[in-house]
């Protein structure tokens, strides 16, 4: 059985599906099958970067699913993001293209700054120095939103947004670009539930993304004794309340609070399960006790890069 999952209009009037599936960590050799997977159960939204190394075997499945009769690709709603080498305004179409090249496309719907800080140009995703030291660029990001926003110009996206930008950092693009972004994807979960930046964005008409919904257990850094937000015995309590899942009590907590969402699988059956969540609802007073597991948790807190001129992650929201 397929699910049909409802969109938001954006603020240029696109619709987008309110989810998706993500694809960090999904290796080359399951990816395929995933993406296949979810189009089949009724996703059309999907996540993609190119630094996540997998588009072209995600490609391979739009292709697929497309080649079958599933879908058609105005169906589908495909993300990919501007790696941090590539923030300088002459790179950004060429980026973009690789990414369309990478998936097979000739349009994305969406494509982001992945994070407002640049890394050294001209060489690895993840320069260093002799140490390990990530190594830095000093291109403003601004210098980034002006290549994204030729490259709508050239429709070679149908929509440009942000991602892991601060507010100060968003209220620069909006005092300097001629394109309000339709959306910042970022962390966001019970534990760092976003509250004040999704307010501020809304009143911009920016949507808010939440990227690693479920805590992002398998996040390469993760340690045995970290917190385990899909193990937390008060949000199990409210799925087995619900004859939910963890999982699916916080995909649904997003929907209902009017926020994107991108959980990452590659396990069929639960693809298959993080998309049954528009059969039932959070009670407002259960919303309120999800709302009150805040805790400033933040999983993606990157703090090697932290002395980066645009780390984003030292104000309050
Ligand atoms: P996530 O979606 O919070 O968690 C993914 C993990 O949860 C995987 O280990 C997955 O395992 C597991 N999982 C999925 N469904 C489950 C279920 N029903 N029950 C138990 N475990 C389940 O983490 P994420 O990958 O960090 O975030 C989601 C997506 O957001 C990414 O894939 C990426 O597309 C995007 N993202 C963007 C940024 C950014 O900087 N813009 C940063 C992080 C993430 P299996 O896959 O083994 O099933
Ligand atoms: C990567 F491909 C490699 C490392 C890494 O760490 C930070 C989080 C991130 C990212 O920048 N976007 C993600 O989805 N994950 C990432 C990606």
């Amino acid at each position: 059985m397929s699910v049909s999952v409802p969109s938001v209009t954006l603020n240029n009037g696109k619709k987008m599906p309110i989810l998706g599936l993500g694809t960090w960590k999904s290796k080359p050799g399951e990816v395929t099958q995933a993406v296949k997977d979810a189009i089949a159960c009724g996703y059309r939204h999907i996540d993609c970067a190119l630094v996540y190394g997998n588009e072209p075997e995600v490609g391979a499945a739009i292709k697929a699913k497309i080649e079958d009769g599933t879908v058609k690709r105005e169906d589908l709603f495909i993300t990919s993001k501007l790696w941090n080498t590539f923030h300088s305004r002459h790179l950004v179409i060429p980026t973009l293209k690789q990414s369309l090249a990478n998936l097979g496309l000739d349009y994305l719907d969406l494509y982001l700054i992945h994070w407002p800080m640049g890394y050294k140009e001209g060489g690895e995703m993840f320069p260093t120095d002799s140490s390990g030291k990530q190594l830095y660029s000093g291109v403003d990001y601004l210098d980034a939103w002006l290549g994204l926003e030729e490259a709508l110009e050239q429709g070679l996206t149908q929509s440009i947004g942000i991602s892991n930008f601060n507010k100060d950092q968003t209220e620069q693009i909006l005092a300097n670009g001629k394109v309000v972004p339709v959306t910042n994807q970022v962390e966001c979960h019970p534990y760092l539930n976003q509250k004040k930046l999704i307010d501020w964005s809304r009143s911009k008409n920016i949507y808010i993304t939440a990227y690693s919904p479920l805590g992002s257990p398998d996040r390469p850094w993760a340690k045995p004794e970290d917190a385990q937000l899909l193990d937390d015995p008060k949000i199990v309590a409210i799925a087995d309340k619900y004859k939910k899942t963890p999982a699916q009590i916080l995909i649904r907590y997003q929907v209902q609070r009017d926020v994107i969402v991108i959980p990452k699988s590659v396990t069929k059956e639960r693809i298959e399960s993080n998309i049954k969540v528009f059969d039932f609802e959070l009670s407002p007073e259960d919303m309120k006790a999800i709302d009150s597991f805040d805790c400033n948790g933040r999983f993606l807190h990157l703090n090697w890069v932290k002395d980066h001129k645009y780390y984003p992650f030292n104000t309050e929201f």
